[in-house]
């Protein structure tokens, strides 16, 4: 089944953003500040491990790109 939006419902998207600046707690924190106003997110989780972030919601790519490179990050190219 393709991921998409099913007519009548909103769709509820997950994507996972490589962001290998991530290193602490401090960028955790304030990459999800920024990301959490993004319009569209649900709930936005920094893995510090990992270095993702995972965006939960319909917010556009882009944006939440740009919070990120707003955050002060770089999002790695797939
Ligand atoms: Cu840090």
């Amino acid at each position: 089944m393709a991921c998409g939006k099913v007519r009548g419902t909103v769709a509820r998207m997950e994507r996972t953003y490589s962001v290998p600046g991530i290193s602490c707690g401090h960028c955790k924190a304030a990459i999800e500040s920024e990301v959490g106003q993004v319009a569209g997110v649900e709930r936005v989780e920094v893995d510090v491990d990992a270095r993702t972030v995972v965006v939960v919601g319909d917010a556009d790519d882009a944006a939440v790109r740009a919070a990120i490179d707003e955050a002060g990050y770089e999002v790695a190219p797939a």
